[in-house]
């Protein structure tokens, strides 16, 4: 059957397929983006496009029967995941053996469910991690022309404090302050002038209704809202939904062509559709990028790749953890769902960690200090291709996971050790589990800048192919990552059409 075929072809409209989409559009280049998600722009019967965390549905989980929320349980009873329909929901959790990594599903990737915290990795680490990459230029150009475009705003340090919603990260603040622990704030795309009206009740309710991984109706400056709205605005750029990229390979003219399968609502593909590009960019996020080079790699279809190719991944580190305060020590019942602050211990050469101070918005008072911890665990893990499943597969192990635990667990030690405080062991799962070790919301790596491409996101062993998403990031960041993805997104992109598609 006959392909349709665009100049450019992104896949996946998360922050690398986003700044893609953006920059080709601008410079006058025909692209055409496959999501394999849906748009989320239509109310549901609620009147509301994303549900709530508090009382999940359909649209909450990418095809699921039950919801499978980060913090399982309350008391160890299994109090927070509630049944739903099977649907193309906005959150997906990718179970490997020893690791689930947690995906946003929709027009906008992760941009839709995820916190919004945009910090600015430490110059130190970020070369560590980039040798190759001039960080000057990182810092002065394309760090700042992300946050600009991404929205980045701070919360302002005179409401934060004097407001309820805010009570439980000053309570954290102070737990982290008596055992002698720095805290800094971190910048957000959430619109902290919205919020304070959500606060002052003259404007709806998202961040202070609950609202976060299962979408923010409110508030956000989540992807299709800046990005992507740019990118249909140059009348270039099209977005095809629910069209699940499955294969990648060259025809004989150098060109690439693309088996997508589209799905309907059920999750039954009702068309598989064949594409052409000459230019084919690949956002689809660690996980998905990996899969389909890997799975070109291992078919024969691009058998050029790099070895290094599905090599590389990690999980920055990621560990969940709970503190249950004293009685005096309140959280307060109202929480915003959006972390504007972190313990910054990375600086600590035995033991780097940045720990995100994470609300737990259940709309009364539990006393729990809940944190991401991001430590530096150096630990990495590759994906093998499972011909039989025609997957990739990840063999991270659980040994690799208490890494990461161990390195959380001496700075938390030390703060429970200052406030005369223990950990909560009811969190997560039915068994007593103090820390959340097996799933991760910082997949990075699989393609790494560098090794599996050049050192702009060129993809070895093929020309007019590249990478653009947290695939390139080796494994580790020290911070929260979305906004380095962009960054890095936006460095490849302007040397990409200065030097590559000039002709
Ligand atoms: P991503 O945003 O995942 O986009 C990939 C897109 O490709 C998705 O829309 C997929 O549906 C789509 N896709 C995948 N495979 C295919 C295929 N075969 N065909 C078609 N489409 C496909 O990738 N990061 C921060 O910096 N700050 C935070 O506060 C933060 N909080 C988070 C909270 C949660 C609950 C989660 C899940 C993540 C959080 N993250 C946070 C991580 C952040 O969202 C993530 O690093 C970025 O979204 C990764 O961006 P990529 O462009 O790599």
């Amino acid at each position: 059957d006959s392909a349709e075929s665009a100049p450019a072809i992104v896949v996946g409209s998360g922050y690398g397929g986003a700044v893609a989409a953006l920059r080709l559009g601008q410079a006058g280049i025909r692209t055409l983006v496959l999501e394999m998600g849906r748009l989320w722009n239509t109310s549901g019967p609620d009147g509301k496009v994303f549900c709530s965390t508090s009382a999940p549905d359909q649209r909450a989980m990418w095809f699921r029967t039950r919801t499978e929320a980060p913090l399982a349980t309350f008391l160890w009873l299994d109090v927070v995941n509630r049944d739903i329909g099977r649907y193309p929901g906005v959150l997906d959790r990718v179970h490997f053996d020893h690791m689930s990594v947690y995906v946003g599903r929709g027009v906008g990737g992760g941009s839709l469910v995820n916190g919004g915290m945009a910090p600015t990795p430490l110059p130190s680490y970020f070369s560590e991690q980039f040798p190759t990459v001039d960080a000057g230029e990182m810092y002065a150009t394309y760090f700042p022309r992300a946050r600009s475009m991404l929205g980045v705003n701070t919360v302002d340090p005179a409401w934060f404090e004097s407001t309820e919603w805010y009570r439980f990260a000053r309570t954290s603040r102070k737990a982290a302050a008596n055992a002698g622990l720095k805290t800094a704030f971190v910048p957000n795309v959430y619109d902290f002038d919205y919020m304070r009206r959500e606060a002052a009740g003259t404007a709806t309710r998202s961040a202070l209704a609950g609202e976060v991984i299962y979408g923010n109706n409110h508030g956000k400056r989540s992807l299709d809202k800046t990005y992507l709205a740019a990118a249909l605005g140059t009348g270039n750029v099209t977005i095809n939904t629910l069209e699940k990229v499955r294969e990648i390979r060259r025809a004989a003219d150098g060109t690439y062509l693309l088996t997508a399968d589209r799905i309907d609502v059920s999750g039954t593909v009702v068309e598989t559709k064949q594409y052409g590009c000459t230019y084919l960019f690949l956002g689809a996020g660690s996980l998905g990028t990996t899969e389909l080079l890997l799975r070109a790699r291992e078919t024969g279809a691009l058998p050029a790749l790099d070895a290094s190719v599905g090599t590389g991944w990690g999980t920055n580190g990621n560990v969940m953890l709970g503190r249950a305060n004293h009685l005096w020590d309140t959280v307060g019942a109202n929480e915003s769902t959006i972390p504007v602050m972190g313990i910054d211990d990375w600086a600590n050469t035995d033991n780097p960690v940045f720990a995100e101070i994470a609300p737990l918005p259940m709309g009364l008072e539990h006393w729990v200090s809940l944190y991401l911890a991001i430590t530096k665990n150096p630990e990495r893990a590759s994906f093998s291709y499972d011909a039989a499943a025609d997957s990739a597969k990840l063999g991270w192990t659980a040994a690799q996971s208490a890494v990461s635990v161990s390195m959380a667990k001496k700075l938390f030690d030390r703060i429970n050790a200052a406030n005369a405080t223990i950990y909560r062991y009811d969190l997560f799962g039915t068994t007593a589990k103090a820390f959340a070790d097996d799933f991760t919301y910082h997949p990075l790596g699989g393609c790494v800048l560098g090794r599996a491409t050049d050192d702009y996101g060129r993809v070895k062993g093929y020309s007019k192919l590249y990478v653009t998403d947290g695939s390139l990031v080796p494994g580790s960041l020290g911070v929260n990552p979305f906004l380095t993805i962009t960054a890095l997104a936006e460095r490849t992109m302007t040397r990409v059409l200065a030097e590559d598609t000039a002709s």
